[in-house]
């Protein structure tokens, strides 16, 4: 059985996450949808609100589970018996980073490879700080996010001016 790992920060998913989501969860028997929950960072969205968008947007998609993890994602990815962890590549500015990350998690374990999977043309210039950026000055943001993340949006950004 091949497991499939897709980490990510996800403040909030995009319409681009849910692509490679999507994509790489034919590749493999099941895809687990890492959400970080970084203590040191302080996200718009708590981690149990990212599982749950997460949660929400994926349900067509049965071979998907959605869980949270801390510190190292190997250590993830050797819990999880992963065979491989899917990044997403949307311009050469990921590609410094992204390869950063594979080369060193590679050197903490070598069982886990990283594989890439190149953006849709049509997401290829989202992001979720771009994303929070419009929705923070009152844009639309539905054609970034799905419609349930959209609404947990315009909540948050009600509850933030507040
Ligand atoms: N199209 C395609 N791919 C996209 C798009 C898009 N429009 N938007 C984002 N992506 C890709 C990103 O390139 C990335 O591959 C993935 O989706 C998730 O994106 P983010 O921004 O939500 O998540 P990141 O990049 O902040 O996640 C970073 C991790 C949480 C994976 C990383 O910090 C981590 O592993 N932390 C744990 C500590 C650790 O192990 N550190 C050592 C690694 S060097």
């Amino acid at each position: 059985m091949l497991k499939g790992i897709y980490p990510g920060s996800f403040d909030p998913v995009t319409l681009g996450h849910l692509d490679i989501i999507r994509r790489s969860s034919r590749l493999v028997d099941e895809l687990i949808v890492g959400v970080l929950d970084n203590k040191a960072k302080s996200p718009l969205f708590s981690v149990k609100e990212r599982v749950r968008m997460l949660k929400e947007v994926t349900k067509d998609m049965p071979n998907v589970k959605i869980e949270p993890f801390e510190g190292l994602l190997v250590d993830f990815a050797r819990r999880s018996k992963a065979d491989m962890v899917f990044r997403g590549l949307r311009a050469i500015t990921d590609f410094e980073y992204e390869l950063q990350m594979a080369q060193t998690n590679h050197k903490l374990e070598p069982e886990v490879e990283t594989v890439f999977l190149t953006t849709s043309l049509e997401y290829s210039y989202l992001s979720s700080t771009t994303v929070k950026e419009v929705a923070a000055f009152g844009g639309d943001i539905s054609q970034f996010v799905p419609g349930y993340v959209s609404d947990c949006m315009k909540e948050k950004m009600n509850l933030k001016g507040e």
